[in-house]
């Protein structure tokens, strides 16, 4: 990868990665200027309105100014996935508007499957519904032998697939202040093993490298119900207890599988804005052995690790 790309991809993820600001925040500013009653302080939100305003429009002109520049921001943006609140301007300004009445209109809960025959998820595979197959990774040897020290082992026999992700995969510190997936897989012993009193922590990180790839594929096998094709790149997310990702829509083409390997995850999904009026929030359970089905580009997500045994989930995009 060039030079240049790997500055601008490193500028990208730096501005994902800022969460000073949240989804509710950039609400607060930016809507209430357009309803009726003004809350007070209104005229500061305005101000700051201005100056988010100016800063896109400068932004935009240099984008336009610069050659291929839109192409490789087009490109960055589009293979990017949990991306935390503050990727939100660029893409609420980006996105195309949801359709409520297919998406979350009467959904008030995820479509719970026991069992399903591929034929018989094809019906909900893509209606944006969110779905959880309870047991469906119950016997995958994935649940025995992924750790923090089998991933570190795995990536350890192949140190060149630490630097594909740095190049060409994603790695999310989230709450820690690691900056890379070598670093995060040697962090402290005990914290690792979340001996009390260590700080807690959280990342995820996707994988790019083909050999590594198939070390994780020998322990989980592509979920029976899904369609043929589902992504090369596995998607990994592993912490303690406590806060996961934060509230973000994400910039991926197709719906998402998660299986939770270990512990329990509480996804809080929640419709885009357009559909806040028409459609509710839900929370969603995720255990040990379950795999979830959402479309993470319809349905404001973030997580929450359930007290307990470390979380661990794999997955990657279907259809
Ligand atoms: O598992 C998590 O904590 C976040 C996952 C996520 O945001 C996604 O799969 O899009
Ligand atoms: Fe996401």
């Amino acid at each position: 990868m060039e030079r240049r790309q790997v500055e601008l991809r490193a500028l990208h993820r730096r501005l994902l990665l800022r969460t000073d600001l949240s989804v509710s925040d950039l609400r607060a500013i930016c809507l209430p200027a357009s309803k009726h009653d003004l809350p007070p302080g209104h005229g500061t939100r305005r101000a700051i309105c201005g100056v988010v305003g100016a800063f896109i429009v400068l932004l935009l002109a240099i984008v336009l100014a610069v050659p291929n520049l839109q192409d490789e921001i087009l490109r960055s943006a589009f293979e990017s996935r949990c991306v935390v609140a503050n990727n939100f301007l660029l893409m609420e300004a980006s996105r195309t508007e949801t359709d409520c009445e297919s998406v979350c209109v009467g959904v008030d809960a995820a479509h719970e499957l026991h069992a399903p025959t591929r034929a018989q998820f094809a019906m909900l595979a893509y209606a944006s519904r969110p779905v959880v197959v309870r047991g469906a990774a119950a016997d995958w040897s994935a649940l025995r032998v992924f750790s923090p020290a089998f991933f570190r082992s795995v990536y350890e026999a192949y140190p060149d697939a630490y630097r594909a992700i740095e190049s060409d995969c994603q790695f999310f510190p989230f709450r820690t202040e690691f900056s890379t997936l070598r670093d995060a897989l040697n962090m402290d012993p005990d914290r690792v093993s979340l001996v009390p009193d260590t700080k807690p922590w959280y990342i995820g990180w996707s994988n790019c490298d083909p050999r590594v790839a198939e070390e994780l594929r020998r322990h989980y096998q592509r979920p029976e119900f899904l369609p043929e094709d589902i992504s090369a790149t596995d998607w990994i997310f592993m912490g303690g207890p406590g806060p996961g990702a934060a509230m973000h829509l994400d910039y991926v083409s197709r719906p998402s599988w998660q299986a939770q390997i270990s512990g329990s995850k509480t996804w809080r999904l929640a419709p885009p804005p357009e559909c806040e009026q028409l459609c509710s929030s839900f929370n969603l359970t995720v255990n040990k052995g379950d795999i979830v089905l959402i479309d993470t580009n319809q349905w404001y997500h973030d997580t929450f690790v359930n007290p307990g045994e470390l979380s661990i989930t794999i997955g990657s995009e279907y259809g």
